[in-house]
């Protein structure tokens, strides 16, 4: 089996509601590995490029402005299978359908926002990871 990494965010939401130790937390607890953990306030530019699969969409601009609204920590996580078990450890994008027992589903809701404040983003194939690990921790 092959050892996997993800890029795991918490997203501004998130790190504004003091729920980095509870996502990392959960992280740790479920056996995967920090390799690498870091606060920043991204930059507009590094958003365009980690999104973009969604320019074009009407969620677009407002998830760009979100992302840059303030801190976020980032991290890239490590173990056999992370990048699908990050994401079933996050739950669904909908925090409001997002099952209880997982980071959204717990913790999330819907805030009537424009775009969906979802506390978490983790890479969705080893293709992103690699490509959003590289906007992230260019040295890794
Ligand atoms: P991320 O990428 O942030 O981990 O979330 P997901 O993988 O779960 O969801 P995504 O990439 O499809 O969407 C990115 C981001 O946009 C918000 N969003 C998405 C939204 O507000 N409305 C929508 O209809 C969609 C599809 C939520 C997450």
């Amino acid at each position: 089996m092959t050892i996997e990494r993800s890029l795991v965010l918490v997203k501004p939401d998130g790190f504004a509601r003091g729920l980095t130790g509870e996502v990392l937390r959960r992280i740790e607890a479920k056996g995967y590995r920090l390799v690498a953990l870091q606060v920043m306030t991204p930059d507009v530019e590094s958003l365009h490029s980690h999104y973009a699969e969604h320019q074009g969409k009407p969620f677009f601009e407002p998830l760009v402005d979100f992302m840059a609204s303030g801190a976020v920590a980032a991290a890239v996580i490590e173990g056999e299978r992370c990048i699908e078990g990050f994401r079933a450890l996050a739950g669904a994008t909908d925090p409001t359908a997002a099952l209880p027992g997982t980071i959204r589903g717990d913790l999330g809701r819907d805030w009537g926002t424009p775009v969906q404040q979802n506390i978490v983003h983790g890479s969705d194939s080893p293709e992103s990871a690699a490509r959003e690990i590289d906007i992230w921790f260019p040295e890794l």
